[in-house]
């Protein structure tokens, strides 16, 4: 047995020999004696299957069973009114806030973000999203449609099913409300796998999730590997939708899984390699500081992070002057200490892809102006980077980097900025840096992203819509426009008999 603590809280966690793992904050005894833990555990998992890291292929039918009964025509969460189901939304965003420290330790502590980011952002980020489509559940209603000849028409929308969730590990919480809580508001049930490295926060708001009142099985949580638990999501006959973010090459993995089993729905959030476009007229001050904190932000673990800065040629010297400068105010560190704000990358494997990235720039002839090596002897800590001079064929202008590099290019014309700019198989997001709102509107309607930002970075909304063109990905998460990933429409045609 392994026994997490939480050192602000006194919350205790257990992982059992199969890797179960439990959640307890009322009985301190519980881990006195072998008896005590197992009745513990096995009372702990009325409703969800909590399991870390080794959930096996076969707890996936289980859940989806599990899934599929709560959300059958008749049961309590189906007869439940709209408003109701809103209310339990709200009531899981309370008890998040109450928990709101343990829950930004445990992320902090999966995935080395600095505690004061997942205190701010990442919970923050994630109550809001709660509460918004906690709004949305009384409020999802089709149409009435004056037809041909003597029928009317009208439409309802109806929850799709059972709806899988696949989660990545630089936003485990942010990612999996996102999912979570647009598949609730619309009244489906949810099967959710979180990722391999990062299951805490998940199984924490899987016992607030039983504490809100969700009756059994709306919610099921599945932590385990991506090819057995994640694979057997994206080809499971019974799950109607599956919603990924990760990479590009899971992503096309998912959408053929869901083509050769039921041709479930696919929402997909993947790579990016984010342009942004730096005008000399700009507020250069804000522009430094922005695009930076696009890049280094979690470590340069985002799929929005800002790799790539294209610099008007005059004001280019004087950007990556700044940008040097402004680096330097990066505290790095313990996550836990509220001064750092640069930790770790998430693992091993993902620390040497990025090493080997910065090498290649090294090699490929960009100018390393700051960092580009790794920090002390223990954890993954690399310094924050910066590249000039960086050329689009090289391999850190075209590949995903995931990691604290910042690559800073130099263009001559704003239609020489765009092409380049556009000149990628991804499309997730961009940014603008200008004082001239004419240019920002026409710029901003070349681009080839989901999401453009003017004068601003990682301006993220719940009210928002957010996802790819191209190779970025397919749907939007968040605003109302997540609503339709998450219902299905039926048209009801009346035959009128009478025409008065
Ligand atoms: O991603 P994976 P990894 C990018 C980033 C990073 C690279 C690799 O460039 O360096 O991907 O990261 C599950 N069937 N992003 O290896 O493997 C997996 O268990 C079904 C971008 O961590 O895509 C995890 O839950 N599921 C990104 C999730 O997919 C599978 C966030 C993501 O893991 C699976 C993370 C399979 N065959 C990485 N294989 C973003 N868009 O924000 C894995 N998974």
């Amino acid at each position: 047995y392994i026994l997490i603590k939480s050192q602000y809280m006194g919350w205790q966690y257990l992982v059992d020999g199969a890797d179960r793992l439990a959640l307890d904050r009322t009985d301190p005894e519980w881990h006195r004696t072998e008896q005590q833990r197992t009745e513990w555990l096995k009372g702990s998992q009325l409703c969800l299957f909590l399991s870390l890291s080794k959930s096996r292929r076969s707890d996936i039918p289980r859940a989806v069973g599990a899934a599929k009964a709560a959300g059958q025509r008749g049961s309590p969460w189906r007869r439940m009114d709209t408003s109701s189901r809103g209310m339990l939304l709200h009531k899981l965003a309370d008890l998040m806030e109450r928990d709101r420290l343990l829950l930004a330790t445990l992320e902090t502590l999966d995935t080395g973000k600095p505690f004061l980011q997942s205190f701010f952002i990442d919970l923050d980020g994630s109550v809001k999203t709660l509460r918004y489509y906690a709004g949305w559940a009384d409020k999802i209603h089709g149409k009435s449609m004056a037809v041909d000849e003597s029928f009317m028409c009208l439409t309802k929308h109806e929850p799709v099913g059972v709806c899988g969730a696949i989660i990545p590990w630089n936003f485990p919480l942010l990612m999996f409300i996102w999912k979570m809580a647009p598949a609730l508001s619309c009244g489906n049930t949810v099967v959710i796998k979180p990722a391999e490295q990062t299951p805490l926060t998940a199984l924490h708001v899987g016992s607030l999730i039983k504490e809100a009142g969700f009756p059994p099985g709306v919610v099921n949580i599945v932590p385990g590997f991506g090819p057995t638990a994640g694979a057997a999501i994206a080809s499971h006959m019974d799950i109607n939708k599956v919603a990924f973010t990760g990479s590009t090459e899971v992503g096309q993995l998912i959408k053929e899984a869901s083509a050769k089993s039921n041709l479930k729905r696919v929402t997909l959030e993947l790579g990016g390699k984010n342009p942004c476009i730096v005008f000399a007229d700009c507020d250069l001050q804000l522009a430094v500081a922005e695009t930076q904190k696009g890049a280094l932000y979690n470590q340069g673990q985002c799929c929005t992070a800002a790799s790539r800065v294209f610099v008007d040629e005059s004001i280019y010297e004087e950007f990556v002057r700044r940008s040097i400068e402004n680096v330097k105010k990066i505290v790095i560190g313990d996550p836990l200490d509220p001064q750092t704000s640069h930790g770790p990358q998430i693992d091993q494997q993902h620390f040497d892809k990025i090493m080997d990235l910065i090498k290649s720039g090294k090699e490929e002839g960009a100018r390393l102006e700051y960092g580009g090596a790794a920090l002390g002897e223990k954890g993954f800590f690399i310094q924050p980077t910066i590249f000039s001079g960086v050329k689009d064929h090289m391999r850190i202008a075209k590949e995903e980097i995931f990691g604290p590099v910042q690559c800073i290019f130099s263009f001559k014309s704003p239609q020489e900025a765009i092409e380049r700019a556009n000149s990628s198989q991804y499309g997730l997001v961009s940014a603008v840096f200008t004082t001239s709102m004419d240019r920002a509107l026409s710029v901003s309607a070349a681009l080839e992203t989901g999401t453009v930002w003017i004068n601003c970075y990682n301006a993220l909304h719940a009210q928002t819509p957010f996802g790819g063109y191209k190779m970025s990905g397919n749907g939007r998460e968040l605003g109302e426009y997540a609503l339709a990933e998450y219902s299905e429409v039926k048209a009801v045609t009346i035959k009128l008999s009478e025409t008065l």
